[in-house]
């Protein structure tokens, strides 16, 4: 028994008890949705990477990274204000001919997707030069300093993806400016564990074999350096491909790196052409269709999950007939 009873205990009807407990921080969990999010719901989307592009094109003009640590446009979704997914965000970058990004370090890890990308453009991860062109998968991850430098003649754009939503849902995001800015190049890097060349990826999917399950197409894990909390896929259709639907727990962020085509997610169709990201939150059904030959780039958080035992893939081949 406790020694001394609280007012909490001689309340006699249900409206005194939910006005005694409220301003103890308490509340009774029959008057709650069971995991009910504070904030709003992730919906399906489709960002255009010709509307990234202009706003970047814009804020060339207006802003740089010596004030802003990055220039980048981050693609929002209702559910929260620095998020594209519950787990992911993604965001369109530009650096200009000359400009140099500081290094920084944080406990999100990243990763990049080169879009419209000249010679000269390159992250520095602790210390080593990776030099990114179009197409190419350059990772960053948790913890390593990177910056990132245009010593081309051509405006750098590119796509960020990082698991920072997750990490600051869990109140671990963790941010370091580099010592004095900017990190030297200690060593260029012709390969690298940390990056996927577009040539060598490209001549994987031309050899590898349609997915028999149909959900894929021919499909490339770019697995070789694996995240702890993003999976890495290339996913070639062949013109006229369209994939059977499916579901799963994890969340999925679809780029189009080639082609044209249509992807559904929750029975809602998104157009995509290169550079379009298209988000199927959890648990959504999804499917694409290409209508010439096309490469989808596929960042999941599978890892995160299946670490926990809360990955789930439900086929929904029936429904689709
Ligand atoms: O390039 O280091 O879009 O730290 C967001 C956060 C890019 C980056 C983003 C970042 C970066
Ligand atoms: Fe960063």
């Amino acid at each position: 028994m406790l020694s001394s009873p609280a007012g909490t205990a001689t309340v006699e009807t249900l409206d005194e008890l939910y006005a005694a407990i409220e301003p103890l921080s308490m509340d009774a969990g029959w008057r709650r949705t069971p995991g009910a999010r504070a904030s709003g719901t992730f919906e399906p989307g489709r960002w255009r990477y010709r509307d990234g592009h202009g706003a970047l094109e814009s804020a060339g003009r207006l802003i740089s990274p010596d004030l802003s640590e990055r220039r980048n446009i981050l693609l929002t979704n209702s559910g929260g204000p620095d998020s594209t997914l519950v787990t992911l965000v993604c965001a369109y970058q530009l650096v200009l001919p000359g400009e140099r990004a500081r290094s920084h370090r944080h406990t999100a890890g990243a990763l990049r997707l080169g879009l419209d990308v000249g010679a000269g453009v390159y992250t520095i991860v602790d210390g080593v030069r990776l030099d990114m062109h179009p197409n190419d998968v350059v990772l960053t991850p948790s913890w390593c300093w990177h910056g990132h430098r245009n010593d081309g003649d051509q405006p750098a754009y590119w796509l960020d993806y990082l698991d920072s939503p997750f990490c600051r849902s869990i109140d671990q995001y963790v941010f370091e400016p580099f010592p004095g800015g900017y990190e030297d190049v200690t060593e260029t890097a012709i390969t690298s564990p940390y990056v996927y060349p577009w040539h060598e990826t490209k001549a994987a999917l031309a050899a590898a074999a349609v997915d028999p399950s149909g959900r894929y197409g021919r499909c490339v894990v770019l697995d070789r350096t694996p995240l702890d909390t993003m999976r890495l896929s290339m996913h070639a259709l062949d013109a006229g491909t369209r994939t059977v639907a499916f579901s799963t727990s994890a969340n999925n962020l679809y780029t189009a790196v080639e082609g044209r085509g249509r992807s559904v997610i929750d029975g809602r169709a998104f157009e995509w052409e290169r550079g379009d990201i298209v988000a199927a939150p959890s648990g959504k059904s999804q499917y694409h269709e290409a209508d010439g030959d096309a490469v989808l780039f596929c960042v999941s958080d599978e890892p995160l999950l299946e670490r926990i035992g809360l990955l789930r893939t439900l086929s929904e081949e029936k429904s689709i007939g």
